[in-house]
């Protein structure tokens, strides 16, 4: 797989929390780029799959893509390993595709409430978190 044109320091922290690893960025990147730059690091943008896990890419405190999108098909948001949206933390009135906008990506947006998440437009640049699994 290519580098990504820009990469981040190699002394990047990975956190570990219940099982995974976590890396929050320090730069901002669209969300392709985002999961692109996860991918590189043998992660992917962050799969948030209980309300522990939720609370947890909230203390970063970072406005920051996670691994969900509608790409695919509108109004069907999916992870990015397949797995359909089960435990949602939907901020008021999302997602809404604002303004017709396509918003087929998903940030924290609102990282000081369980309701947290906004689609958003993926070109947009965010900070974003990967997660590296470590299923035995
Ligand atoms: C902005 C964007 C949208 C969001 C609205 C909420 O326009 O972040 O994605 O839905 O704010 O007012
Ligand atoms: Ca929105």
């Amino acid at each position: 797989m290519e580098r990504p044109a820009s990469v981040e320091s190699e002394k990047a922290k990975w956190v570990y929390f219940s099982g995974s690893f976590y890396y929050v960025s320090t730069t901002k990147k669209s969300w392709h780029s985002s999961q692109y730059d996860c991918r590189w690091r043998g992660a992917d943008l962050v799969i948030i799959s209980s309300r522990e896990e939720e609370e947890f890419t909230r203390m970063f405190q970072k406005r920051a893509w996670i691994g969900l999108t509608d790409r695919i098909r509108e109004g069907s948001f999916k992870w990015v390993d397949g797995t359909a949206l089960t435990r949602s933390c939907w901020r008021f009135g999302e997602p809404n595709q604002f303004k017709g906008r396509n918003e087929d990506c998903v940030e924290i947006q609102n990282f000081d409430s369980e309701r947290s998440w906004n689609d958003a437009q993926c070109a947009n640049e965010n900070y974003w978190i990967c997660e590296k699994n470590f299923d035995i």
